[in-house]
């Protein structure tokens, strides 16, 4: 019977074995995909082909894959730029001995000018994305980029990787947006580069106008956005666009690399990023939420972001469109990330971040280029409309934050108003508690209310009691007894709060200490209720003498029914 036993146990483990290395192998195996030939010479781990250029790390029993790049070859080269005369377009803007390299673009010119159109970049990526595949039958896309007197030398760098890293197919045209550049040939020379269009504005119209113009004389379904300094890495399309094919609802965009402005090297960014703002609505990459991060087994999963940088992104063009594009009275710079990412979550749509999918850009100190109105102005106008039009009564916030806002010119916005109507948008509270609940609402000053129910007010008796009676008094004459301070969370009378007994429905409310960390304190209103946040019950007058207790929240109900009247 041991025997057996033993026996048994041997074969079970040489099984668990075998098992282990089958999974490994088929882990480590290199993808082959009928549909794609480049992820057949993509595939990661040991035994495959030998990738010319690329490095690899032996760490454990992990291989990291340093892939760089390459370059395309000789003879790929005229067909990637048919009559396109490359030295004479970069030797026509050469900077001059003793001309200060960062004057005119606020990086590094000589850089930028002695690297030449292409380079090999390193993949940034995490090394299971070489493993994915995509549709063979991806929709192609049109390339906008905007540019106010780019040098020739980064501008020609962005096109020259889109069409040296993308699949061809997926390449309907890149349409160049000329915003009034000292010299029209900047644009005009690049058009001899197969699928490259120039327009070039009659006037400086700014970045948002011109992704505009760019995006309605496109002819792919699918809007690709890209700053005039970028360099786009390995793969970085295909992620893309198969989320919007998948869904034409989500606006996706890369991770985005930095590329120094000093000395141009290439420099991986944190794959833990999103982007979020501050109530000023100034822009800042900042960590996932800690659950979030503990959630995500799959690094190579989309990111949820609250807002987009801006620059870099792809858009289905009917859903752009149906969105009502930008907001085209923002002018020159600043703002129209922020609007256009509220209006994509409110309106029924979502924001990602696709850590398959790297594009490098130059971060700059200060904008190379003047403000017609100044800089300052500028913000502010661009800014106040996205406050104004999709904050609601969180705009307050803006305006603390930016006093300066306050009485500054921003145009009508009728038009962005009744599309808001029009296309149902969700109110701002939904954004501030399903998209960005990490961004607090600051301590509001104390402003003393009664709390109406019908002709009465809630009151507090004795050292914890509390009911309604009839209101007294008005304006100063109003009894401490009915004045309270709703500061979220907190219902407060001077150093007491209001305070659930217990977590379950019809459990009595009564005041204690106030401290902002017990749960048992915590409120939000929910249109004229007031709702406990942990329990998700609301306070309700059960019987209008007696406390009040927490029940199920009904919001018609008059007992549930409460309205803070400002004293005044
Ligand atoms: C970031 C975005 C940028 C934009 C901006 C907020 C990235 C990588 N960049 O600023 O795309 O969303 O935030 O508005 O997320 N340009 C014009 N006309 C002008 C001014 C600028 O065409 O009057 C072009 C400019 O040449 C460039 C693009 O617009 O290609 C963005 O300008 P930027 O590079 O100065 O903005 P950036 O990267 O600081
Ligand atoms: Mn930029």
């Amino acid at each position: 019977m041991r025997r057996i036993r033993a026996n048994a146990i041997a074969i079970l483990t040489v099984a668990w074995i075998l098992g282990t290395f089958y999974y490994l192998w088929q882990d480590n195996k290199p993808q082959s995909s009928p549909s794609s030939s480049a992820s057949q010479t993509r595939g990661r781990g040991h035994g495959q082909k030998v990738i010319p250029g690329r490095l690899e790390i032996h760490r454990d029993d992990r291989t990291i894959p340093l892939i760089v790049t390459q370059p395309p070859r000789a003879e790929q080269q005229g067909q990637l730029l048919g009559s396109f005369d490359e030295k004479a377009y970069l030797a026509a803007k050469q900077l001059k001995p003793g001309d200060d390299p960062y004057k005119d673009h606020a990086f590094n010119l000589q850089e930028s000018d002695r690297l030449g159109s292409e380079r090999a970049i390193r993949d940034t990526r995490h090394y299971r994305c070489a493993a994915l595949t995509y549709d063979t039958d991806l929709p192609s896309t049109s390339i906008v980029i905007t540019f106010h007197n780019e040098a020739r030398s980064t501008l020609l760098r962005t096109i020259k990787s889109v069409l040296m890293r993308s699949p061809p197919s997926l390449i309907q045209e890149i349409i160049l947006i000329d915003d009034f550049s000292s010299d029209p040939e900047d644009c005009q020379l690049l058009t001899q580069i197969p699928k490259v269009r120039c327009l070039r504005n009659g006037r400086r119209e700014g970045l948002i106008r011109s992704r505009v113009r760019g995006a309605n004389t496109a002819s792919a379904s699918i809007l690709t956005f890209l700053d005039s300094h970028c360099e786009v890495n390995t793969d970085w399309l295909q992620p893309m666009i198969q989320r919007v094919k998948e869904d034409h609802t989500r606006v996706v965009s890369p991770i985005i690399d930095v590329i120094s402005l000093d000395n141009f090297a290439y420099l991986a960014a944190s794959a833990d990023l999103r982007g979020g703002f501050d109530w000023s609505l100034h822009f800042k990459w900042e960590q996932i939420p800690i659950e979030q991060k503990m959630a995500r087994s799959d690094p190579t999963q989309a990111i949820r972001t609250p807002v987009i940088a801006g620059g870099i992104f792809v858009m289905d063009r009917s859903w752009f469109n149906h969105l009502g594009q930008y907001d085209t009275h923002m002018d020159i710079w600043g703002g129209e990330n922020f609007e256009l990412s509220f209006r994509v979550w409110l309106c029924g749509g979502s924001l990602e971040i696709l850590p398959c999918s790297r594009v490098g850009h130059v971060f700059r100190k200060r904008h190379p280029y003047d403000f017609p109105e100044g800089n300052a102005l500028t913000y502010i106008k661009n800014t106040r409309r996205a406050a104004e039009v999709w904050m609601d009564e969180y705009k307050q916030y803006y305006y603390s934050a930016r006093p300066s806002a306050q009485g500054k010119a921003f145009g009508s916005i009728t038009d962005r108003l009744a599309l808001r109507r029009k296309l149902n948008c969700k109110p701002f509270r939904w954004y501030m508690e399903n998209v960005y609940p990490e961004l607090r609402v600051p301590e509001q000053e104390a402003v003393s209310s009664v709390l109406k129910q019908g002709g009465l007010c809630l009151e507090t008796r004795g050292t914890d009691g509390l009911g309604l009676a009839e209101c007294r008094g008005l304006g100063a004459n109003r009894p401490q007894s009915q004045r309270w301070e709703l500061i979220e969370p907190l219902i407060r009378q001077q150093d007491l709060c209001l305070a659930i007994s217990a977590f379950t429905a019809g459990s009595k409310v009564k005041m204690e200490p106030c401290n902002t960390k017990e749960p048992r304190q915590k409120w939000k209103p929910k249109g004229t209720a007031l709702q406990h946040m942990v329990s998700g019950l609301c306070l309700d007058s059960q019987t209008p003498m007696g406390p009040p207790v927490i029940l199920q929240c009904r919001p018609q109900m008059a007992s549930q029914s409460w309205e803070p009247q400002v004293i005044t």
